[in-house]
């Protein structure tokens, strides 16, 4: 039930990548899932899938063996709204709209550059930001909040 609901979130039309997909980050995330909520559960295993089996969630690029250090960091235009804001770890949980090549509409983690740029966040903003994504690395550059939430402006 967890893992479907994972899968759904993380690649919604990867048909094909239900068994190959799911084993090997559904051991962790089972580990993890009695300590964490839902989101950041979510978002965990996101992480983790992105950056043990870059395949999983990346829908762009496919064979591990052609990835180059050197050349290939890609920049994608990244929307999205603040989930949650983690000042200390420099990282927001963003819950970002269709990124193609890149991935699919959740809700996860993403290391922001430069940290001072966390501090314009509030929860609920709405952002436009660039994903820096290398092998096994990816964060947000360029970050610029688009409209704030009338709920967080009120408190
Ligand atoms: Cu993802």
């Amino acid at each position: 039930m967890i893992s479907d609901t994972t899968q759904k979130l993380c690649h919604p039309d990867r048909s094909g990548a239900k068994a190959s997909g799911v084993e090997g980050p559904a051991f962790f995330h089972s580990a993890w899932s009695s300590s964490l909520p839902s989101a950041q559960r979510l978002a965990s295993f996101c992480l983790f899938a992105l950056l043990a089996f870059s395949a999983a969630c990346n829908r762009g690029t496919s064979q591990p063996g052609t990835l180059n250090p050197q050349s290939a960091a890609k920049r994608y235009p990244l929307k999205g709204k603040v989930i949650s804001i983690d000042k200390q770890a420099g990282t927001a949980n963003i819950n970002n709209e269709p990124i193609p090549g890149f991935m699919d509409p959740m809700v996860m983690p993403y290391t922001v550059k430069p940290p001072a740029a966390l501090d314009q966040l509030q929860l609920a903003d709405s952002i436009t930001a660039d994903v820096v994504v290398e092998p096994g690395n990816y964060w947000l550059e360029n970050v610029k909040v688009t409209g704030h939430s009338k709920t967080a402006a009120a408190k």
